[in-house]
């Protein structure tokens, strides 16, 4: 197992539009491994590929106290999606930035899951939340891109300053 570098905003790799994958073999299942664990040790709820520098269709999600309900969605899809929800979300890659941000209150999503088989699932609130905030990432879009510029450039300032006392300290 390895914990991996995520990428922090505004690193513009975070912009990568990922590809899907192509065959879910054993490579894929350690990256999911080795994702669980980056995400788990931040601690987080959701990591998408992208924001570990890897541009392929993978997103994993656990938003049990446990840690132990991980959900790994390959390839996803909306299918349906309905009505519209506020939540307040952070993100791995802009650490301590939390905002409102408006998505569809329920979603309906095909994906494949670990050993390669296609599932379907309905979700709702926060899970829902989540399923579309880590989605946007393998379209390169971070949540800050929801927002006004004036917040956007005010976070952009913000995370660069942080960014740049952080490799100070090196
Ligand atoms: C995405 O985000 C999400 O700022 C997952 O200092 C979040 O796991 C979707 C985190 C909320 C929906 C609602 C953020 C950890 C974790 C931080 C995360 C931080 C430390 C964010
Ligand atoms: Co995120």
């Amino acid at each position: 197992m390895a914990l991996l570098n995520i990428l922090n905003y505004p690193d513009p790799r975070l912009h990568t539009v990922a590809k899907p994958v192509a065959e879910v073999n054993d490579e894929i299942r350690q990256l999911v491994k080795d994702m669980a664990e980056t995400m788990y040790a931040a601690p987080g709820i959701g990591l998408a590929a992208t924001q570990v520098d890897r541009h392929i269709q993978l997103i994993i999600i656990d938003l049990s106290k446990e840690k132990n309900a991980l959900r790994v969605f390959i390839n996803p899809k909306i299918i349906a999606k309905h009505g519209e929800q506020i939540y307040e979300e952070g993100c791995l890659s802009v650490p301590g930035v939390y905002e409102e941000v408006t998505r569809a209150e329920t979603i309906t999503v095909e994906a494949l899951d670990e050993h390669g088989k296609k599932f379907r699932l309905d979700a709702d609130g926060l899970l829902a939340v989540c399923i579309q905030h880590e989605m946007d990432h393998l379209l390169g879009k971070v949540f800050v891109e929801y927002l006004s510029t004036l917040k956007r450039n005010r976070i952009r300032t913000k995370m660069v300053k942080h960014l740049r006392e952080k490799a100070r300290a090196l």
